[in-house]
């Protein structure tokens, strides 16, 4: 009897994983430049487990992380072809391409993680979602992102003077350039997975970022000064390839954005929680943190970016916008 049970379980268990196995229809690729378990790569495995148990199994989602398929700005072109169909990505790369995503890119635009929220949450968030229909995307869900201040292997950053002549990596984009030069820097743009030999080499002194970037990329073990002065809050972004979009049908095309909505507030909680744990490793590593810092001159130093990128009548009402959200 009890043969039978253990080979009748057995005979279950195998037929269940032949079912798991081969129900995906479709397996949908996402990629993501950072490592398994960070908050970005957790919230589309998370998107997928709801998307798989929404269609039965039909559509799945399968992350590939730490930049297995390329870097962000790579990866984005073969998203556009359907090469990769999902896509997690700092708006800061598609600066170039989605002219909207640059007002979120502004230096200082946000009064903070809040008012992001408040911004990305209501019809300014929806808006932006869809200005990526017609450069080939879908436009699914905005993540956090936190605020990226300024790292460097030199000395300490406490004022905009210490930033002088000093050889900053930026994200691929134009504004990133241009806020670095504002601040009398010199603006390297390259893509996030060079930085680390970069600063270690001195091509570069430094680079900036979020806590969990600035400590899952380990380039704090390179860069020793940290200064919070939070001139950025780029949220991030989760787009489809348009071509692989249209392949679906309308019931699983919902079922895809609904997954990605509710993934978000599951990825704020690990975001939140992530933040804590990588600034504990990176003070207990010995970083020096510069928390007093007056960010007054910074603020000021943007005036000549936004002159510069905010130019048309279309990104002149998103600022205005913005800042007109409580
Ligand atoms: C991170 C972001 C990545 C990538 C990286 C960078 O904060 O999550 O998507 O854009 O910054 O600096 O390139």
């Amino acid at each position: 009897m009890y043969l039978l049970k253990t080979l009748a379980g057995a005979m279950m268990a195998t037929a269940a994983m032949a079912l798991t196995a081969s129900a995906c229809e479709v397996t949908l690729k996402s990629s993501d430049t950072h490592p398994d378990g960070y908050p970005t790569v957790e919230a589309v495995k998370h998107m997928g487990k709801l998307l798989e148990e929404r269609t039965d199994g039909r559509l799945c989602v399968e992350v590939f992380h730490s930049a297995q398929l390329g870097q962000e700005k790579d990866t984005i072109e073969q998203t556009k072809f359907g090469v990769i169909d999902l896509n997690r990505v700092s708006m800061g790369p598609f600066n170039n391409l989605v002219e909207e995503t640059k007002v979120v890119s502004l230096p200082y635009v946000f009064e903070g993680v809040d008012h992001m929220h408040r911004v990305m949450d209501g019809p300014i968030g929806d808006d932006i979602l869809k200005a990526f229909e017609p450069h080939g995307y879908v436009g699914l869900a905005f993540y956090d992102g936190g605020s990226r201040s300024f790292y460097n292997k030199v000395k300490p950053i406490k004022s905009i003077e210490d930033l002088e002549g000093m050889k900053v990596r930026v994200m691929q984009s134009d504004i990133f350039v241009d806020m670095m030069t504002a601040l009398g820097a010199n603006a390297t743009p390259m893509p996030y997975g060079e930085v680390y030999s970069a600063i270690q080499t001195g091509v570069i002194d430094g680079a900036e970022n979020n806590w969990p970037s600035f400590e899952s990329s380990g380039h704090y073990e390179v860069a020793g000064y940290y200064t919070l002065d939070e001139h950025l809050i780029v949220p991030e972004v989760l787009v489809m390839s348009k071509a692989s979009w249209d392949k679906l049908s309308a019931e699983d095309q919902a079922a895809v954005r609904q997954a990605a909505k509710d993934s978000v507030p599951v990825m704020r909680e690990m975001w939140v929680a992530r933040e804590k744990a990588s600034e504990e490793k990176v003070r207990a590593a010995g970083v020096e943190v510069i928390t007093e810092i007056d960010k007054a001159p910074f603020m000021a130093a943007m005036d000549s970016v936004y002159e510069k990128h905010v130019t048309s009548d279309k990104l002149k009402d998103l600022v205005a916008r913005i800042r007109a959200t409580d």
